[in-house]
Order: structure tokens, then sequence, then C-alpha cells
């Protein structure tokens, strides 16, 4: 039997790119989030992926993805993003309890929820997809370096309180990536606003470029623990230090 990876936030962006990759390397392939159709022209398209609805913001939807698995061998947490760029001091509440909810508590349910398939496979894998916004803060970041800071935490306790078991706890931490959607759901369809982020940037990184680190980190022999990637493109040396021609 294949080994199971099973990928949240499949439907666009780096988990899709993340489902492709790792059914090209082998895994037959949950791709789980919201917008079936989506997800189901994914399935439809690429052998080795299997299409589950899911919401990670309800237990209902992650516990019935966990009594969907036969197994569970790799997790990535990917589901996540940001919404808004104000100031701490006019930040809207709800955009910070709906980050934390998807990025941080969506972790949290889904880990919970297969945590004993990654035990039971005997290398079991989980990747928490966070950002260099989870390392170093930056003004209008506020709910989401909170957030992100917060999934960087939870992937640091994993691997303290499962050391001993066999599973591997990962973290991935992109710098800019241009996708589709990421930037676009920060500016609330502000496609401008959003396009100027990548404005003449040679470069940025693809979801497949962070797909391949996936890839990369969960393929090493059983015995390897990659902690943290941290994975920015040549233009961008640090938060602030960004090359546009
Ligand atoms: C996205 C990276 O720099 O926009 O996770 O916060 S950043």
């Amino acid at each position: 039997m294949n080994r199971t990876a099973v990928v949240t936030g499949a439907s666009s962006g780096i988990g899709e790119a993340t489902a492709r990759r790792l059914a090209a390397e082998g895994f037959d392939v949950v791709a789980a989030a919201r917008r079936r159709d989506r997800l189901d022209k994914l399935a439809a398209e690429v052998p080795g992926i299997r299409a589950v609805t899911l919401d990670v913001t309800s237990q209902e939807s992650v516990d019935e993805l966990a009594a969907s698995l036969d197994r569970c061998d790799v997790l990535v947490n990917n589901a996540g993003g940001a919404v808004g760029l104000e100031p701490v001091a006019s930040g809207d509440v709800a955009d910070w309890q709906k980050m934390y909810d998807i990025n941080v508590l969506g972790s949290l349910r889904v880990t919970q929820a297969l945590l004993p398939r990654l035990v039971e496979s005997g290398d079991g894998v989980l990747v928490m997809l966070t950002s260099v916004a989870g390392l170093v803060s930056y003004e209008g970041g506020g709910g989401y370096n909170a957030a992100k800071h917060a999934q960087s935490s939870m992937a640091e306790v994993l691997r303290l309180e499962l050391c001993g078991e066999p599973v591997r706890i990962i973290e991935i931490a992109p710098g800019m990536v241009h996708t589709e959607e990421f930037a676009l759901n920060r500016f609330r369809g502000d496609s401008s606003a959003a396009d100027r982020v990548y404005e003449g940037v040679p470069g940025p990184l693809s979801a497949d470029d962070v797909a391949d680190a996936v890839s990369w980190c969960v393929t090493r022999p059983a015995h390897v623990n990659i902690d943290r990637l941290v994975i920015r493109p040549r233009a961008q040396a640090a938060q602030y230090k960004i090359h546009r021609v």
C-alpha cells in the first residue's frame, strides 16, 4: 500500500502544488479544502489525488476527514492566510480571530485528529507551513504575525512532546511567494494592491518552489528531521530588503 499524504488548503497555491508534487513522488494524496469544485478538477487531472471537502475551522469537518482515512503517513498543515494589513491600533478583531482560527486552531484541529495515524504509520511526518511572518514581525503584520508565530511555536512544542515517537515535525517558513490568492485575500480582493506586492521583484518564489521544499523535507530518511526550513526568493534578503527593478 502506498504511503498517504494529507494536504490541507489544497484547492490552490502552495497546497495544490504540494498535492501535485507528492502525488508525483508516489504518495496517495488526500487533497483537502473547502472548494470541492477545484479539488474535483485536480483529482480528475492527477492520478493518485483524492478530493475531500474540509473546513479546518469546523471540528465536525475535521472529524469526517479523519474518519475517511485508512492511514496517514504525512500531514501537511497548509491551510491558512492573511486578512488585512492594518496597524494593531486599528486592526479588526474579527480579522485577527479569522486568522487565528484558520492558521492556528485549524492546524491544531487537524493535527489532533490525525496524530494517532501518524504515530501508527511508524514513520509519520507532520509539516507545518508557517511563514517568515512567524519569525520576524513587521508593521501591519499584527494579526498574521501573531498567528504565524503561534503556529511556529506549536511546531516546536510538538517536536518536544513527540520526541521518542516515530513522527517528524517539520516547519517550512516561506518568504515572498507569488500565488494566485495570498495577497488578494490579504487586500480583500483589491487586485491592484495585491499586484503591487510583487511589482518589479525579479523572481518571487512560486508555489512549485515551496512544494519542492516540502517534497525534499518529507522524503529524507526517517531519522532525519529538518526542524525548520526558511525559503525566500534571492531578491528578498530580509522582510524589508527586497530588490525591485
Ligand atoms: C507570507 C510572507 O512576508 O507576506 O507568508 O508575511 S509575508
